[in-house]
């Protein structure tokens, strides 16, 4: 197995660009805004109590230390409220606790590039909280905690207690790395311990019904070198879906039909799995686990799996736009090419996701199609999940909607018009949030040969080879300088875009491997890259029904879309002319398309060539889609 390892975001300082101008939206808007949001300060928004429920446990800590015993609620629920709750109970989902550590992950990753006291002061306070509010044999979990001690770890499948340990110890690991400071950092390590103790060879056979602890304990193991972390992951994955099934024994019944355990990815040990199913956030954070453990431990069935997980989801589970999950029931991947655009789910956090297992698979597998998928995320299904202003969200990204079937048709009911201030379940603000954060950790790996250029952020780094630096007008023209100060020779991978027809780069005869053209490099060097971002006229595999005679526009790694505020209403009546003459701005892609004219009021009639008009049309990038209020949106055009 050639393997890589990322370069951490803390080497990585991104300099300019696209990217970083994200990067000071989430410092500047973003973070302040989730913190004012957690803390229920957001007037219209949906309720969080997310900050509200860690006070309530750490009281509750306080108080049974002081002998003082609490009351006791119930804990049967997903969703916790005001209407079916006691008061001073815990509120809000299950996993509340998870938005807070995203956060905390978020800020760390700010914290790795910038010193900013304000904001690190914020989070300590946040983190003496979290810290008060662990039991002292380092459990942590607000739900229980607060609502009923005695019940803990008695519903893997559904409460999310090592979910949230996973966001945990995601957070502190961020945070450690960013500031030096153990407090959360041990604070997550207890309670992983208790989780080794409870969970370990000789523990409870469990294993999390939502993914996440597994890559979580590998963040762990990597910045604590405790082995038991690695270990503990890799029982977590090789137990899944083996027989008598962990959820069975917990729920004292077999839930009676296979299907139900897929939602899981429980239905088969994950070596066996060849489809991704169920679940999709689940899914691609297990595989991201998985493929974590095949790097540590070398194992080539673990691998292999994972390979054949990925070739699933993109070569026949994926939209155009790197969303995931084709329905709403279970939020969920259906069947081969099953893409329908206008209910899709395509959760934000699944295409996050995919995210995370493509930069894990590019530890063991050195091929470019990995860092494509991770680009085709970030620049589509993951934008779009957040305005330009950072202070809304989508949780489910459409490929087409229409306000007046949102609005009537409960089939769409997950779909929303218009981003939201936040949500009861609000899994994806923080995840995206933490994700842009700390994307300059995507961008590069290396191994004892070579550096590995992946995404083409403008940045700023320190590798094992020296420093280098990159300047990059990739949207624009596509045009990517580079230039290091090497302290050894080495070997420089720069990924070829999937989408660049043809490159040109400054030296001559590169030597091309798995989709990377490779430059022997010594002492100080620079070298241009000229990809080709050309607008693409795009079309789905024959065997997405919903997709069929129609096309997507992209230019570069941005997938564009028709909006009604550019175009007027009634998108499903253009077509895209043969000779569409297309121009670009700098922004938006300029078209010429035939609009069908009215066909009168019959609702059925004779066939005969419809009458069209020519309209000059406007395609914008569709992570931008949904700025300016409410209206039509559609990413295939008719041709
Ligand atoms: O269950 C935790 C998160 O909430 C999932 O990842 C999302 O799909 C949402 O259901
Ligand atoms: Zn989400």
């Amino acid at each position: 197995m050639e393997k890589a390892k990322a370069i951490s975001n803390k080497a990585v300082k991104i300099t300019d660009g696209f990217w970083k101008e994200k990067i000071e939206l989430i410092k500047n808007e973003v973070i302040p805004y989730q913190w004012s949001a957690l803390n229920d300060e957001i007037d219209g928004a949906a309720k969080s109590c997310c900050l509200r429920n860690f006070r309530l446990a750490a009281e509750a800590i306080k108080k049974r230390k002081q002998g003082i015993s609490t009351p006791v609620y119930a804990v049967d629920k997903w969703e916790y409220t005001p209407d079916n709750s006691e008061p001073e109970s815990f509120m809000g989902w299950v996993f509340q606790d998870s938005d807070l550590y995203k956060w905390l992950e978020a800020v760390g990753y700010i914290l790795q590039n910038e010193n900013n006291a304000e904001l690190e002061a914020l989070a300590d306070g946040a983190i003496e909280l979290i810290c008060n509010a662990q039991e002292t044999d380092g459990y942590l979990n607000t739900l229980y905690t607060i609502n009923n001690p005695a019940l803990r770890f008695t519903n893997l499948r559904d409460h999310h207690e090592l979910y949230c340990f996973g966001h945990l110890a995601e957070a502190a690991v961020s945070y450690y790395e960013a500031t030096g400071k153990q407090a959360l950092l041990n604070c997550a390590c207890r309670y992983a311990d208790l989780i080794c103790r409870e969970f370990g060879e000789e523990g409870k056979a469990g294993y999390d019904g939502h993914e996440i602890a597994e890559m979580a304990l590998i963040k762990l193991f990597k910045a604590t070198g405790s082995d038991d972390y690695l270990k503990q992951a890799k029982l977590f994955i090789d137990r899944r879906g083996t027989k008598p099934y962990y959820f069975d024994i917990e729920q004292g019944k077999n839930r009676g039909n296979e299907l139900y355990y897929e939602y899981n990815q429980a239905h088969l040990p994950v070596r066996e799995q060849d489809s991704a199913v169920g679940h999709a956030v689940r899914a691609v954070y297990l595989y991201s686990g998985m493929a974590d453990v095949a790097a540590e431990t070398d194992e080539e069935k673990l691998l292999s799996a994972c390979k054949r997980l990925f070739d699933s989801i993109t070569n026949k589970r994926m939209y155009i736009t790197g969303g995931i999950g084709s329905t709403r029931h279970g939020e969920a991947f259906t069947t081969d090419y099953h893409l329908p655009n206008d209910t899709a789910y395509a959760e934000s956090c699944a295409a996050i996701g995919l995210t995370f297992f493509a930069h894990r698979m590019l530890k063991s597998d050195f091929n470019a199609k990995y860092a494509d998928v991770m680009e085709r995320c970030l620049y589509n299904g993951i934008l779009s999940g957040m305005a330009e202003d950072g202070k809304a969200f989508f949780y489910t990204n459409p490929l087409e909607l229409r306000p007046d079937e949102v609005k009537t048709d409960p089939d769409k009911s997950h779909i929303k018009t218009e981003r939201q201030k936040w949500f009861g379940c609000a899994c994806c603000p923080p995840n995206i949030a933490r994700l842009i954060s700390g994307i300059g950790g995507y961008c590069l790996s290396e191994n004892e040969s070579t550096l590995f250029i992946n995404l083409y952020c403008s940045l700023e780094a320190e590798t094992e080879f020296g420093k280098i630096s990159i300047e990059s007008d990739y949207l624009n023209s596509g045009r990517v300088k580079i230039s290091v100060n090497a302290k050894k020779p080495f070997r420089l991978a720069l990924r070829i875009p999937e989408w660049s027809k043809g490159f040109t780069f400054s030296r001559e005869n590169p030597f091309i491997k798995n989709g990377y053209a490779c430059f022997d490099i010594e002492g100080k060097d620079t070298l241009t890259a000229e990809f080709n971002p050309e607008i693409r006229i795009m079309r789905a595999n024959s065997r997405v029904r919903e997709d069929i005679g129609r096309v997507a526009i992209t230019r570069g790694p941005l997938v564009y879309c028709l909006e009604e505020a550019d175009n007027g209403s009634g998108l499903h009546l253009l077509r895209l002319s043969p000779h569409p003459k297309f121009e670009f701005d700098g922004g938006s892609i300029y078209a010429n398309a035939y609009r069908e004219e009215d066909g009168g009021s019959a609702l059925y009639f004779e066939y005969k060539k419809p009458n069209e008009r020519l309209q000059r049309v406007r395609f914008i990038p569709y992570y931008k889609w949904a700025n300016r209020g409410e209206g039509e949106m559609q990413v295939y055009i008719r041709i």
